[in-house]
Order: C-alpha cells, then sequence, then structure tokens
C-alpha cells in the first residue's frame, strides 16, 4: 500500500514535471510568436515611415551641401565632404553616407542629341564608348552591338542601324513584353536592361561605370575628384590606351586640384586635340549613397543631386 502510494506519488510528480515543461515550451513558443509579431508590425511601422525618413533627410542634405560648397566649392580630392563618411543624427535616427561626385560616370545620354524634335548622333561621344567598351575588352563584335542597339532605342526613326533593333523586333509576336523604342534620352538607367545586347555587360565591371542623368546628354570628366578606379575614363577621354600612365596621371593630381583644364594638360603633355569628352576642373552632379538607421532597422537609399547654381540644388533621381 506505501509502496503503491509512493508510486503513485512519483507519478503525479512526473506528470506535473511534465505539464510545467509542456507550458513552459507552449509559453516559449507564444512568446516567440508574439515578439515575432511584434518586430514584424515594428519593421512594417519602420517600412511606412522610410520614406518620409528618407524625404526629410534628402532636404536637410541639400541645405548641408549647399552650406558647404558655399564655404570651399571646390569639388576635388581635399573637400571633406566628398572624401569623408558623413554621419548626422536626427531627434529620432540617424542618416550616415557617403557624397560622391558622379560626374566621373559616363552619362549613356551622351551619345545622342535631341534638337527640335530631331535626334543626332555625337560621333565623338560614339567613339569615346566605342574605346572605353574596348578598355573593358568587351569585344568590337558585342560593342557594334550595343552601341547601335541603344541608339536606336534613342533615335526618332524606326530605321535599324547595321546590328540595332527598332520598333519591328520590340514589338514582334516573339517579344515578350511587347515594347516600343523610347526615341528620348533616358530617364533611369533601368530603362537600359530592355535593350538585348545589355545582357552582353550588366554584370561586367564596366556596368559600375555607365549612368543615366535623367533627360540630359550632358557629360564632362572632372579632372581633380578622379580616383584610380576612373582609369579606363580618363584613358579613353584623352586617347591615351596605357592604363599603368593613366593610373600615374590620376595619382600625380595635386590634391587640391588643377585651376584650369589648360594646366592639366599641360602638365601631361596632351593637346586638346586629343580630347574625346569635355573635361572640366569642378562638378556640379553628386550621388549620395545612404542608410538611414531607425531603432535596429535601416533603410539604404541613393539620390541623384544636381547644383542648378549656388543657391539652388534639386533632386534629379532617387535610384
Ligand atoms: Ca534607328
Amino acid at each position: 500500500m506505501i509502496m503503491f502510494f509512493r508510486k503513485r506519488k512519483g507519478f503525479v510528480l512526473i506528470s506535473t514535471m511534465l505539464i510545467v515543461l509542456m507550458l513552459s515550451i507552449i509559453a516559449s513558443e507564444m512568446s516567440k510568436a508574439f515578439f515575432l509579431d511584434l518586430r514584424k508590425e515594428e519593421y512594417l511601422s519602420f517600412d511606412a515611415i522610410a520614406f518620409s525618413k528618407r524625404l526629410e533627410s534628402e532636404k536637410f542634405l541639400l541645405n548641408f551641401i549647399k552650406r558647404e560648397l558655399n564655404k570651399n566649392p571646390n569639388v576635388n580630392k581635399l573637400n571633406p565632404i566628398f572624401n569623408e563618411s558623413l554621419v548626422f543624427q536626427f531627434d529620432d535616427f540617424s542618416l550616415e553616407g557617403l557624397l560622391s561626385d558622379h560626374s566621373n560616370c559616363f552619362n549613356i545620354n551622351h551619345l545622342i542629341t535631341f534638337n527640335g524634335g530631331q535626334s543626332k548622333d555625337n560621333l565623338k561621344a560614339i567613339k569615346y564608348f566605342e574605346d572605353l567598351l574596348s578598355q573593358y575588352e568587351i569585344s568590337y563584335t558585342d560593342a557594334d552591338q550595343i552601341i547601335d542597339q541603344i541608339l536606336d532605342w534613342m533615335d526618332v526613326d524606326d530605321i535599324p542601324r547595321n546590328n540595332g533593333a527598332e520598333n519591328y523586333y520590340y514589338s514582334s509576336l516573339l517579344h515578350y513584353p511587347r515594347e516600343y523604342t523610347s526615341k528620348r534620352l533616358f530617364i533611369n538607367k533601368s530603362e537600359l536592361l530592355a535593350i538585348p545586347s545589355i545582357n552582353k555587360i550588366k554584370n561586367r565591371d564596366i556596368w559600375q561605370k555607365l549612368c543615366i542623368i535623367p533627360m540630359s546628354s550632358t557629360f564632362y570628366i572632372n579632372i581633380n575628384s578622379l580616383q584610380d578606379e576612373d582609369k579606363h575614363l580618363l584613358s579613353s577621354a584623352i586617347s591615351q590606351p596605357n592604363l599603368n600612365e593613366i593610373a600615374l596621371i590620376i595619382k600625380e593630381t595635386p590634391t587640391e586640384g588643377f585651376a584650369t583644364v589648360e594646366e592639366f594638360l599641360q602638365k601631361f603633355n596632351l593637346q586638346e586635340t586629343d580630347l574625346m569628352i569635355p573635361l572640366d576642373i569642378s562638378s556640379d552632379i553628386f550621388l549620395f549613397n545612404g542608410t538611414l538607421k531607425y531603432h535596429d532597422f535601416s533603410y539604404n537609399f541613393k539620390t541623384l543631386i544636381k547644383q542648378e547654381n549656388e543657391f539652388n540644388y534639386r533632386i534629379l533621381d532617387r535610384l
């Protein structure tokens, strides 16, 4: 009887422990789900407010850049706003990022100009781009296709170039979704992906050096802010194929920069006639690559900023 009682006592004890164990497992799963839900809710609310925080940051950035460039207008290797990471603390979030000179990135829109509803090929720019593609070891055949297809996408006619493609291709039954060439300058880099031959470069290094300035054909290289990674851009611009020499030119450019383009040409024994692309000693187009941090969440964004004049800065694109 006593033994039976003891057995029963042990059984009750084990059952109680099992129940407690099960309850604690259930409680822990419930709290996990609860915290997951809470975090999901927090994330969704951050997602909803991230864009408004971005707008607030951009407004602040435009004023910050204006103030700093009014103090020191040099877009060179010395100006700290381009060469150091920027950190700003707001009431309930922080912003970190890098501001870079966006002029040293080939604007594909430079290949063509529009005037009075007519498009005209920019022959020097086409030659420059051809050379740039070969600098990045893209074959001549691929380069021809890439250039002709880009030009056909933008030009106003419906006549395909030798290696190009016009509406007959993009709107055919075999092409899904059916598309039509834009017959205007590009607004965003993503538009380039509609062109089939872009597949040949979109995963190559050159892709990082190709940009779109929305609806603008302007392109020049700011010699005072060039980095080693820009050597291909400069090589094709000054018709000097030796990349080691180009790297040396970039290295020997004084950190305070050149006062004139002529000074630069003289120092490196270059002729103005060698230039395939306009050179400049400054820039008016900048890219801010930033991260917003709010509690444990972060939001990355890129904003393209244009200086219209010393008082007016505007956002050209949100990438
Ligand atoms: Ca055409």
